[in-house]
């Protein structure tokens, strides 16, 4: 296919996931509305719609609850096919939800759909400009240590099954989690997926939060499970840098958001292990390293740090690889090349890695871009990419990559 053909091939993909005012990540797999995939597909839209990426973003703050919290699911039709569903969550916001968030790229994607049409932008992200500050200021609320951003299930990083969560995940013990079927390996082989190990401890904290009415109060004391994560560090320190970019734009105060900035600026620091020499996730209550080079690791650059110290783990991570940036260091014994988040490459991180690079003048941004755009035309439009020959893996069709086609890969594209 050429570039206009996948272009094309692109927007196609959008469509066909387009559910009128919110798009699903892929057919079957991911039948809902996802907090960060969204994010994506908006950005995705804002290449030919910037009204409709407006919509996505609407919709996706419209399952907001009273805590500023922003689901990482809104399940706005029930699907069998989706497991574990509503009734298994149990939200409480005003729609049915999850009870956690995910990676807050929203603000910096709403900041990209805003550059395509600032007219339009400022009539749309006005209304949403207070509620974006509120999810960002339930995250400096609840998920804080010692400045850095964490998780309290492996879901709401959006790397579900990293080795990142291993130290913490052990310390569950998943009594009482009960029968279930799960439909994820009806979807795809499960040698892509994460085990049952994984999914016992996954469904064991969503019962807890569910026991718990998902108050943020009660579900801290005792914590079973709480990382320090590179992912939403990084990400929360960006989105704080464009969320108080867009509200000078729109002549709002943004004090309170540059002292959130310098706060999660020291929590970065935090996450820094000096026996890996890279960013890594820490387990908060036994205060252990995850020794984990991970495609989150290198969001430091999209962070907005110069990160000098990270650039030689580049070369090591991507030494004998064809494609990068891979979700774990191939030399690392955990590496698993078509396991989810313990190898394959995602052309989601890809993108905001590079951008990153970029913006700190690392000619490697423009080599990421390319080397991910031949990933794309060669293999599809796929979940995600063995990163040792290519191959396409999990769900087909998938929103997010025909996203970053749209607005990062393609020689077409253009961010404002
Ligand atoms: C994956 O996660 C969901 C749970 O949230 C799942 O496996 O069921 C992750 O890759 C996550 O980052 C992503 O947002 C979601 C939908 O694409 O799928």
């Amino acid at each position: 296919m050429n570039t206009q053909d996948l272009d094309q091939a692109a927007r196609d993909i959008l469509a066909r996931n387009d559910k009128g005012s919110y798009t699903i990540p892929t057919e079957g797999l991911y039948p809902y509305q996802w907090n960060w995939d969204s994010a994506f597909a908006a950005m995705g839209f804002a290449q030919f719609n910037p009204d409709r990426a407006w919509t996505e973003i609407d919709t996706l703050f419209s399952g907001q609850w009273d805590n500023g919290m922003v689901p990482h699911i809104l399940f706005h039709r029930p699907d069998p096919g989706y497991f574990p569903g509503p009734d298994v969550w149990s939200g409480v916001g005003p729609i049915p939800s999850s009870g956690i968030s995910q990676p807050p790229i929203a603000a910096t994607m709403a900041k990209l759909v805003f550059g395509k049409d600032p007219d339009m932008g400022a009539k749309r992200m006005s209304p949403l400009f207070d509620r974006f500050v509120a999810w960002h200021q339930w995250f400096m609320e609840w998920r804080l240590d010692n400045g850095a951003v964490c998780i309290t299930h492996p879901w709401e990083a959006g790397r579900d099954n990293a080795p990142d969560w291993d130290i913490g995940m052990r310390a569950i013990n998943p009594v009482g989690v009960g029968d279930y079927t799960r439909r994820d390996t009806a979807h795809v082989d499960g040698s892509m997926r994460p085990t049952k190990w994984d999914y016992d401890r996954y469904l064991w904290l969503v019962q807890r939060g569910a026991r718990l009415k998902w108050d943020e109060a009660a579900m801290i004391q005792d914590a079973p499970f709480r990382v320090a994560d590179p992912t939403m560090t990084f990400t929360l320190l960006r989105a704080n840098r464009d969320l108080a970019a867009l509200g000078r734009a729109l002549g709002r105060d943004v004090t309170q958001i540059e002292g959130w900035i310098t706060t999660l600026e020291a929590g970065a620091d935090t996450l820094w292990n000096p026996t890996i020499e890279s960013y890594d996730g820490r387990d908060v209550p036994t205060g252990e390293w995850a020794n984990s080079i991970s495609n989150a690791s290198f969001l430091c650059w999209y962070a907005g740090l110069p990160a000098a110290a990270m650039k030689p783990r580049l070369k090591s991570v991507m030494a004998g690889l064809t494609y990068g940036v891979p979700s774990l260091d191939p030399n690392d014994p955990r590496f698993d090349a078509k396991r989810y988040w313990r190898g394959p490459v995602w052309g989601i991180m890809n993108m905001l890695i590079g951008l990153g690079m970029d913006e700190q003048g690392m000619a490697e941004g423009q080599e990421l871009r390319r080397t991910t755009a031949d990933l794309i035309a060669e293999h599809g439009f796929s979940e995600y990419f063995d990163p040792t020959d290519g191959s396409p893996a999990g769900g087909k069709s998938f929103t997010w990559t025909a996203a970053v086609w749209l607005g990062w890969a393609s020689p077409n594209a253009r961010q404002a």
